[in-house]
């Protein structure tokens, strides 16, 4: 089988120290936990940023100096900033990782609108809105990876693609349950995979306690898989996770017992074909 792509997705932009300490927020702290990612097998950082007290931003000069302090770290590792940021945020602020220069390789792009664990948050992506992202993206030459919260997302993809907005070949990460979002059940994921093009690829994130048992079927489907803060704090019930590099430990573990050995950065690239339209 294919060898296994694994996404750190070290901070997020909702966890913070209360729940779990390592939360990494200032520019050292998030170069720290990209390295204990990277060194544990990570060859993909899902890269949030943070004000040094917490906040989440989606600053330009924030990520700037954090992908410096990232790639000083992990010279190869491939860097993919958030283009969701946190709700609340516009349009405007969330697209600014992606004018960076250089651009980055790769970054999400977020599929669809809903409700946002709970209460009264809602995530706005609008047509309009994953249009517009797609075409700012695609005019730098970055790739993206969709991000599904649920399977009316990746129908939308697949329609914009076919509308020749979003470019081949499409790179699906189906995020399981996310209050507001679809469940995180073997059947659910099933029903997702069986729904994208044959020439895509696909990542698979779930919340909390459902993150290793759905990125171990997706090892055994052949996809690819996120691990990190963002999603889930804890190694094993009860046991919060001193790193992103224990969690990444723990997937390389289960994948090498399955019999999938673990991707390099450049391997990566490859697998996804990354750089696929001219810089
Ligand atoms: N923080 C969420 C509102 C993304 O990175 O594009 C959006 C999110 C998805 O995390
Ligand atoms: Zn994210």
């Amino acid at each position: 089988m294919e060898k296994l792509i694994i996404t750190g997705a070290i901070c997020g932009a909702e966890v913070t120290k209360e729940h779990n300490p390592n939360v990494p927020y200032t520019v050292k702290e998030i170069g720290k936990e990209a390295e204990l990612a990277y060194k544990a097998g990570a060859s993909i950082i899902h890269l949030h940023v943070r004000e040094d007290n917490g906040t989440p931003t989606q600053s330009k000069e924030r990520f700037k100096i954090c992908i410096e302090e990232v790639k000083r770290r992990c010279p190869d590792v491939i860097i993919l900033p958030s283009t969701g940021g946190a709700v609340g945020m516009t349009n405007e602020e969330r697209l600014q990782p992606i004018y960076l220069e250089p651009p980055p390789e790769i970054a999400t792009l977020d599929c669809g609108t809903m409700n946002w664990i709970g209460e009264d948050e809602i995530f706005v992506n609008t047509e309009n809105t994953i249009i517009h992202f797609a075409e700012e993206m695609n005019s730098r030459g970055i790739k993206y990876e969709l991000e599904c919260f649920d399977k009316g997302m990746v129908d939308t993809a697949i329609r914009l693609h076919r509308e020749g907005y979003i470019k081949d070949p499409m790179h699906f990460n189906f995020m399981l349950g996310v209050k507001g979002g679809m469940g995180a059940s073997p059947r659910d994921l099933l029903f997702l995979i069986n729904s994208i093009p044959r020439n895509s690829t696909f990542s698979v994130g779930a919340i909390g306690k459902h993150e290793f048992p759905m990125i171990t079927l997706s090892i055994m489907m052949g996809g690819h898989v996120r691990v990190g803060f963002e999603d889930n704090l804890y190694l094993s019930k009860g046991k919060l996770a001193k790193s992103n590099g224990e969690l990444v430990e723990k997937v390389v573990r289960i994948s090498k017992e399955l019999g999938r050995d673990i991707a390099t950065p450049d391997e990566a690239r490859k697998i996804l074909e990354i750089n696929y339209l001219e810089r």
